[in-house]
């Protein structure tokens, strides 16, 4: 099992996309361990997108994501990381397949409505980063051996 850190961007909840995009992640067969409504502040912002330092979209992407509430989880399945990239599917969404999250929803570059971890270092530090341990809840849920044995 692998986790990985899910953000639903200032675009996704002021177009209330939220439910519609949270409900392909469990049907997929990813689980929510953790989940929080809150407004990230400049300072979190360049922290999550310390890589992108210094590129052309960088100000208007701190912009953007500090603009309004988001909420932030952490999905957890088969190859997590991987399987929520590939439902987000390409960064723009004027290019992104249709039958993906943004190829479906998303008609912009910068407003592609959800952040996915792009690997296992990335979502070990931005789950480091979004949660303290005790947010991270273990569980069981119903019927779990029908959506992930096999693997
Ligand atoms: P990703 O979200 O698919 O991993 P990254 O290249 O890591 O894409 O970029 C981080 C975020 O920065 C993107 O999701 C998008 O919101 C924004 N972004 C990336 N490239 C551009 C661009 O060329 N113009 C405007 N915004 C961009
Ligand atoms: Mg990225």
């Amino acid at each position: 099992m692998q986790r990985t850190l899910i953000i639903f961007k200032p675009d996704c909840l002021q177009r209330r996309l939220v439910g519609s995009i949270l409900q392909r992640c469990e049907a997929k067969g990813l689980r929510i361990v953790a989940l929080k409504l809150i407004r990230v502040d400049r300072a979190m912002a360049e922290r999550h997108y310390a890589e992108h330092q210094g590129k052309p979209f960088f100000e208007g992407l701190i912009a953007f994501i500090t603009s309004a509430p988001v909420i932030v989880g952490v999905l957890e399945g088969n190859e997590a990381i991987a399987v929520l990239r590939n439902l987000l599917g390409a960064t723009n969404g004027v290019v992104a397949a249709p039958g993906t999250i943004r190829g479906d929803f998303s008609i912009s570059k910068q407003n592609n409505l959800v952040h996915g971890s792009d690997s296992p270092e990335s979502a070990a530090r931005e789950l480091a980063l979004w949660f303290r341990p005790e947010e991270l809840v273990d569980y069981t849920i119903a019927g779990e051996e029908w959506v992930s044995a096999g693997s």
